[in-house]
């Protein structure tokens, strides 16, 4: 861990008990008994919807002998659920939103263990997603290997009008690596590369079937062809924040496990049947929980 990059001025106030942390979005706080239930926790799973993260706790719960399944009260932000040592937590779409769950959850982890290196640095974390493919067909499963804006610039946040402050998107090789090996007999089509995050869906990422549409044909196949030359093979609206966040305090073990949705080098709609739709998203699941599996369960 980074512990110059942590926020010890807040922080530490909070172990030592002077004063509690409100995760106000989660409608939890460091001075709930609930957390109590959570100290094990050994992994934390995002995805942006919140109904995913009840069936993803669910289906943890059946991998765990029927593992009691505790919710957070709050629904109306984010969707939390704790099972068998993993908390899933949903972050609603794009950065603005996700942002704010990723430094509630780091706080969180930082009560959790006490602040203890080792034990924060053994938490997994993965965000579980959906995406427009870039020359990739719908159904792919991509494995991000770094986080970046759409100038292909890592995350960065204006820091008034002085200038910027800048992030590393890089997702961890030896955690993708692990991934890779827990799915090697899936016969999911997964493949690593570079992921865009953008803050809009229509305008940044260049579609032509927005309210407000601002390219062309033209300028919309250099960008998508632009993208594919350097190695970007999909395109969603979180993954660099996040990568750039946990890389700020340091954890070491981290993925984005994405599914393709549609090629968007032969399109913009999202015109999967829903048969369809419920399959990528059944995949990039079987893809985590193999990973899960294999790393919490040993089996
Ligand atoms: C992927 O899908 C959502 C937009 O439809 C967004 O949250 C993302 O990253
Ligand atoms: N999510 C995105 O952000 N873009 C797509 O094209 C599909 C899903």
């Amino acid at each position: 861990m980074k512990d110059a990059n942590i926020n010890h001025a807040f922080l530490d106030g909070v172990l030592a008990g002077d004063y509690e942390d409100v995760y106000y979005h989660f409608g939890v706080s460091s001075n709930d008994s609930l957390l109590e239930q959570l100290r094990g926790v050994r992994a934390v799973i995002m995805a942006g919807s919140g109904s995913r993260m009840q069936e993803f706790a669910r289906r943890w719960s059946d991998l765990n002998d029927s593992a009691p399944v505790v919710a957070f009260d709050k629904e109306d932000r984010f969707v939390t659920r704790f099972c068998a040592d993993v908390l899933f937590a949903s972050h609603g779409m794009g950065m603005p939103s996700a942002s704010i769950a990723v430094q509630e959850l780091m706080r969180l982890i930082f009560f959790l263990k006490r602040g203890d290196h080792a034990a924060m640095d053994a938490v997994f974390w993965a965000r579980v997603g959906t995406s427009g493919g870039v020359g990739l067909p719908g159904g792919t499963v991509v494995l991000t290997t770094e986080g970046l804006m759409p100038d292909l610039k890592p995350y960065r946040l204006m820091q008034g009008a002085k200038g910027n402050y800048w992030f590393d998107g890089t997702f961890p090789e030896r955690t993708r690596a692990a991934i890779l090996q827990a799915n090697r007999d899936s016969g999911i089509p997964i493949v690593c590369g570079r992921t865009i995050a953008t803050h809009e869906f229509f305008i940044e990422q260049f579609r032509l079937d927005g309210a407000i549409c601002l390219e062309s044909p033209q300028t919309k196949q250099e960008f998508l062809e632009w993208l594919q030359a350097n190695d970007v093979c999909n395109i969603e609206m979180e993954g660099a924040m996040m990568a750039a966040y946990l890389n700020y305090w340091g954890f070491s073990s981290f993925a984005m496990i994405c599914a393709v949705l549609l090629n968007r080098l032969e399109g913009d709609q999202v015109t999967s049947t829903p048969e369809q739709l419920h399959q990528f998203s059944e995949d990039s699941g079987e893809v985590l929980f193999n990973y899960l599996r294999s790393r919490l369960l040993n089996h």
